[in-house]
């Protein structure tokens, strides 16, 4: 199996947390995507992530991917569905929606996509996504059950249940543009059952991050990755603060 992208992910961490870019297709043209990309790789980012819960379509997805091709990070598909595919990306988060009330998004949609994904050679990343309170976009197309604010250590079990089933990446999620994180707490719960486990995959949060000790507070309780999308479509002049609050710099 291929593991070029998860290969340079896991170096990267190793030298400190990383800050990953969500650009959604259906919120940014081609041209846009390109300015995003340059300003997220310019303010620290690690990585662009390329999906979105709606009006994803090819060709119009492959033209992103390539206007994004302006530094050397990688660029990772993060689907909400089997139309968020293209061989021109350099890997896929492979997600199973851990706490969906349907069957579609736990399984049936990856068995539809996996032959596809085979053909267009894409390196695959097993991630296990659980939707977290508000859940957004993400939670009400995935048709999640999220979990409650108030109840981290349903959301560390869903995390733990994610790594048992083999997910390298486990995406702690609130939703994009979500009123509040993820909260710390089903961070830090997520991340003590994790290391129990002996696991050594990535912890990724992300939803409703807009300010540097928010991130740091997520940093702090034990998440390896933080994801932002809106914020650098709304405000990029607030990315780096952000990304440094994140990686401690
Ligand atoms: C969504 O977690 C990401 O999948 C990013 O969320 O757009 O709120 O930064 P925001």
């Amino acid at each position: 199996m291929k593991e070029k992208v998860w290969r340079r992910l896991k170096e990267s961490r190793r030298r400190g947390r990383l800050h990953f870019t969500l650009i959604d297709p259906n919120k940014a043209s081609a041209g846009d995507a390109s300015r995003i990309a340059r300003a997220a790789i310019d303010a620290g980012s690690d990585a662009i992530l390329v999906g979105g819960s709606l009006g994803v379509y090819e060709p119009e997805l492959g033209r992103i991917v390539d206007s994004l091709r302006v530094g050397d990070v990688p660029v990772i598909l993060f689907p909400g569905n089997i139309n968020g595919l293209t061989p021109k990306a350099d890997a896929l988060l492979f997600m199973y929606l851990m706490n969906t009330e349907d069957v579609y998004y736990a399984t049936w949609v990856q068995f539809q996509a996996a032959p596809i994904i085979l053909e267009m050679g894409l390196e695959v990343i097993p991630t296990a996504y659980v939707i977290v309170g508000h859940g957004g976009a993400a939670g009400y197309v995935g048709m999640a059950r999220p979990v409650p604010y108030d109840k981290p250590e349903l959301a560390a079990a869903h995390a733990l249940a994610g790594a048992m089933m083999g997910a390298r990446i486990v995406y702690l999620e609130a939703g994009s543009g979500a009123p509040r994180p993820v909260p710390v707490e089903a961070v830090r719960y997520s991340r003590i059952l994790l290391d129990r486990l002996g696991w050594d995959g990535l912890l990724v949060v992300g939803g409703g991050v807009r300010d540097p000790v928010a991130a740091s507070r997520l940093a702090s309780a034990g998440a390896d990755v933080l994801v932002t999308g809106t914020l650098v479509e709304e405000d990029p002049g607030s990315l780096p603060g952000i990304i440094r609050g994140f990686k401690g710099i």
